[in-house]
């Protein structure tokens, strides 16, 4: 029997996390399996840990996109089915990759078509924010993600003033919008999420023409982004509350961005205490979302996982990182433990295969 696989794209942010682990309570409740795919271009994911927490099976490819990763990717797909043997698997792509058609969805139904059944790529698209402040290099990446979608999904409806005004943005980036469906979907409301499972489900990807894009410029794209992934333990001796340590850290964080003119693609940190957890996003100044925040009683520690993808050198991210949490320390006895810390650019993305 075939595996059904889902390939969940879009900018750094855009809510694809959110809407996997919406759908993928919605399908097991349709009676499917279920496994994830999280990826990154390094190690210690928010993503990965949402998932484990929301005990769904997952694999974490690690170190690299699906495409510069191809046979990782094919090593965490084949895991799942061994270990969960999964109806239907959803797989979200780095936010910060595209060309998926010719070096993901084409390999995987070429090479291994009979394992799997491919549909169509979803790409989500966040209207409700700009990246006018982000190099032009980033903001061909992002449209070159929105013009290989086979299903646009207008993602955080919720937040939208009205479809007719996103549509109009899809237009106005340029993007042959005659031949994609576009779908408004809020996966906090759940408005869409139903009606877009059913295209997954019900429908395969039509194989269409791969992107005609610039890896120069896409490399470029890549080269600006600071990327951070950090683990670590904070411990005090007088109680303290996990959550404001975590709104103070991300307040620092936006505030040393801002005052050093640094864009921010998305910052996520997850808080774990003896007794419950907290997450939160900023996906640009000014938009701090609370995903997980469940009431905890003050605590002595903590653990957490910091990930930040910014406009900014990895050297400018780590001391933006390592000020911002000196500063959120709850008291100044408060010490904390780096137990993983890596900063860095993603490399030029160099595809295992690419079928043009
Ligand atoms: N209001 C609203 N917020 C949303 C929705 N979907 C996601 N968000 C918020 O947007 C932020 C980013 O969501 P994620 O799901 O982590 O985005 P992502 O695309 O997986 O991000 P990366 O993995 O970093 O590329 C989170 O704080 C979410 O709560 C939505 O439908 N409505
Ligand atoms: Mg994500």
């Amino acid at each position: 029997m075939t595996t059904r696989i889902a390939i969940v794209g879009g900018f750094l942010g855009a809510g694809k996390t959110t809407l996997i682990l919406a759908a993928a309570k919605r399908l097991a409740a349709r009676g499917y399996r279920v496994g994830l795919v999280t990826n990154d271009q390094g190690e210690g994911l928010v993503d990965t840990a949402l998932a484990g927490d929301a005990e769904i099976p997952v694999a974490e490819v690690a170190g690299g996109c699906f495409c510069c990763r191809f046979p990782d990717l094919l090593a965490g797909l084949q895991r799942l089915q061994e270990v969960a043997s999964p109806d239907v698997i959803l797989a979200e792509p780095v936010g910060s990759c595209t060309d998926l058609i010719a070096t993901v969805l084409r390999p995987l139904v070429q090479f291994y078509g009979e394992q799997y059944e491919l549909a169509p790529l979803t790409v989500l698209l966040d209207s409700s924010r700009s990246l006018a402040d982000f190099p032009d290099d980033i903001r061909y990446l992002h449209e070159q993600q929105v013009a290989e979608a086979e299903i646009l999904l207008h993602s955080k409806s919720d937040l939208a003033a009205g479809n007719g005004t996103r549509i109009g943005r899809k237009e106005r980036m340029g993007a042959d919008i005659n031949e994609t469906p576009v779908l408004p979907i809020s996966a906090v409301t759940g408005d869409g999420v139903d009606e877009w499972l059913d295209v997954i489900l019900g429908q395969s990807s039509r194989n269409p023409a791969a992107l005609l894009i610039d890896y120069e410029r896409y490399a470029q794209a890549e080269a600006a982004l600071g990327w951070l992934n950090a683990k670590g333990q904070v411990r005090a001796d007088t109680p303290y509350s996990a959550r404001e340590w975590t709104a103070h850290l991300l307040a620092m964080l936006e505030s040393l961005c801002t005052e050093q003119s640094v864009s921010i693609a998305h910052i996520k940190v997850l808080v774990t205490t003896p007794e419950g957890k907290v997450k939160a996003s900023l996906t640009q100044a000014g938009s701090l979302s609370w995903d997980l925040d469940s009431p905890t009683a003050d605590t002595r520690s903590h653990e957490f996982v910091l990930n930040a993808r910014v406009n900014a050198t990895p050297g400018q991210l780590e001391q933006i990182a390592l000020q911002a949490i000196e500063a959120a320390k709850p008291d100044p006895a408060a010490r904390y433990y780096i137990e993983h810390f890596e900063c860095f650019s993603p490399l030029p993305p160099r595809p295992t295969h690419r079928l043009a």
